[in-house]
């Protein structure tokens, strides 16, 4: 065990000081152990001590009780309504490209070290800029604080955080809802226009109803922040495409390597459509990665994860010069995993050539102007648990369900692991023309109020992982959107 937990950390670029080294062996899963760790770390740190593995886990135990507990009265919530400020000014320009900007993502802004006090105030950042956002929104003028509207005796507006969402003998169901003041239960009774609305833990509501002589409120409507307004796409002129891929897998066994052949020829050769491609957005797994999950070494082609991206890297300089890559990371590629991801470290991005983008996970790009939201899409893991009537086989569902809640990843300590920044990195402040994700290795296009959605597909035949969860992909699709018409096609290979 202590060689392989040695040389876990060392493929995760970090070393273990010896006092760590026997604390982590006396544990049942020395490995999962440190992983947990690594992973509430913003940067991966050069030496672990014990000190470090000790203070991490006495903060996962108490964080645990105090996200719940999370609706303390606020002395003074509009001190804390901080506007996200994490967008750049002008956006980041890609490197000399003045076409591509990347507008958002969490690179070298990471700033929280998993403490409570960070937690809480990513929770009341999530509350407060949704609320704002709701607010906004007709149905919900006037809406009160919980703690008033409980003693009244009209109808009630209110807007809080869903704290927990159980279903009563009865088939009724009932939401915990809190904002800064209380905490409040809520009916959606069974038999009524809200009972088959699926409600997520940790996603911001608001709620129309009456108050009954117990406390409780009633539900007649659900209100979410939504995309409120059909928009027209912007277009740009001329007919200049982006393609959209996902989940290469580089380095696995089932990495389709011949599937690649043919869309790398096809990139670069003389139809009309692909030179018209002037930009290849890839939503993350672009490698499989090592040590990701239980016993992935026997499934690897390459077990070095430099040599993985050494190999992308090669695919892609092939790839024509007129070609601009944007790469993102996904949860299996060697970043943190929580999420918001930053991008790759200098150590895998020196590996590739002028002509690829970094970006985080998410991140919101500019691409001649037309705003592309890209996320891997791991909260679709916990989504599809949790929402009635969406699958794997339905990300673009999926997709719809977050531009309503106005979030990518709502649901706190599922699988999606989530780092608690300052400010909700997660939440989808701005409206995208484009939104794409990928992870759940299906392939389709649709859209939603206007907004293009893309799910990206993926260029690894099924694993056997795959298999055992009966989850069948369709690999080797490429969905194509020209930015002047938002018109969406997908070519397969
Ligand atoms: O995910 C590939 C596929 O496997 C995708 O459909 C999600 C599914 N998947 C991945 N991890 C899990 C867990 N933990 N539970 C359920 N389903 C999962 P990839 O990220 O490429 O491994
Ligand atoms: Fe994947
Ligand atoms: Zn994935």
């Amino acid at each position: 065990m202590r060689e392989e937990l040695l040389a876990f950390v060392s493929q995760r670029g970090t070393l273990l000081e010896p006092d760590a080294i026997e604390f982590l062996l006396s544990h049942h899963d020395p490995i999962a152990e440190v992983e947990g760790f690594l992973r509430s770390c913003s940067v991966t740190p050069f030496v672990v001590t014990l000190q470090d593995i000790r203070d991490a886990g006495e903060i996962a135990r108490t964080a645990a009780g105090r996200v719940r507990a999370r609706s303390e009265p606020v002395a003074n919530p509009e001190v804390l309504a901080v506007p996200a400020s994490f967008a750049r000014a002008g956006g980041r320009a890609a490197d000399g490209d003045p076409n591509i900007r990347i507008l958002r993502d969490i690179t070298g802004r990471s700033t929280c070290e998993g403490t409570l006090e960070d937690f809480t105030r990513y929770f009341r950042h999530r509350f407060h800029v949704l609320r704002e956002m709701l607010r906004r929104r007709r149905e919900l003028g006037g809406a009160q604080d919980i703690a008033k509207a409980r003693r009244s005796t009209r109808e009630v507006r209110i807007i809080g955080i869903v704290s927990d969402v159980r279903t009563t003998k009865n088939g009724h169901r009932v939401l915990e809802l809190e904002d800064d003041t209380e905490r409040v239960p809520v009916l959606l009774p069974a038999k009524s226009p809200v009972a088959s609305e699926a409600v997520v833990d940790d996603e911001v509501i608001g709620i129309i109803g009456t108050v009954n002589g117990k406390g409780l409120v009633i539900a007649s409507a659900i209100v979410r922040p939504d995309v409120p307004n059909p928009r027209p796409f912007p277009g740009v002129p001329g007919h200049v495409r982006v393609a959209f891929m996902s989940d290469i897998h580089v380095g696995s066994r089932t990495f389709l390597e011949d599937k690649w052949s043919k869309v790398s020829a096809w990139l670069g050769g003389a139809d009309e459509i692909a030179r018209s491609i002037r930009y290849l957005v890839v939503s993350g797994d672009v490698v499989d990665g090592i040590g990701v999950y239980p016993r992935q070494d026997e499934e690897l082609a390459i077990d070095d994860i430099y040599g993985q991206y050494e190999a992308l890297a090669r695919m892609i300089a092939i790839l024509p010069d007129h070609l601009r890559v944007i790469l993102l990371p996904g949860n299996h590629d060697a970043v943190r995993p929580a999420e918001p991801q930053p991008t790759f470290p200098p150590s895998i991005q020196k590996l590739f050539d002028s002509q690829v983008i970094f970006a985080g996970n998410p991140s919101l790009l500019s691409l001649e102007g037309v705003r592309v939201l890209a996320y891997h899409g791991r909260s679709m893991d916990d989504l599809v648990s949790a929402i009635p009537g969406l699958s794997y086989a339905r990300p673009l569902d999926a997709m719809k369900a977050m531009l309503r809640m106005r979030h990518i990843a709502p649901i706190y300590g599922g699988k999606t692991p989530i780092a608690p920044e300052a400010e909700d990195h997660l939440i989808i402040e701005e409206v995208p023309d484009i939104f794409v994700t990928g992870h759940v290795h299906a392939v389709g296009v649709d859209q939603y109020r206007g907004v293009v959605l893309v799910n990206a597909s993926t260029w690894q035949a099924q694993t056997s992982y795959q298999k055992m969860r009966n989850i069948d992909p369709t690999p080797a699709r490429l969905p194509i959107v020209d930015l002047s018409t938002g018109q969406a096609i997908i070519r397969e290979f």
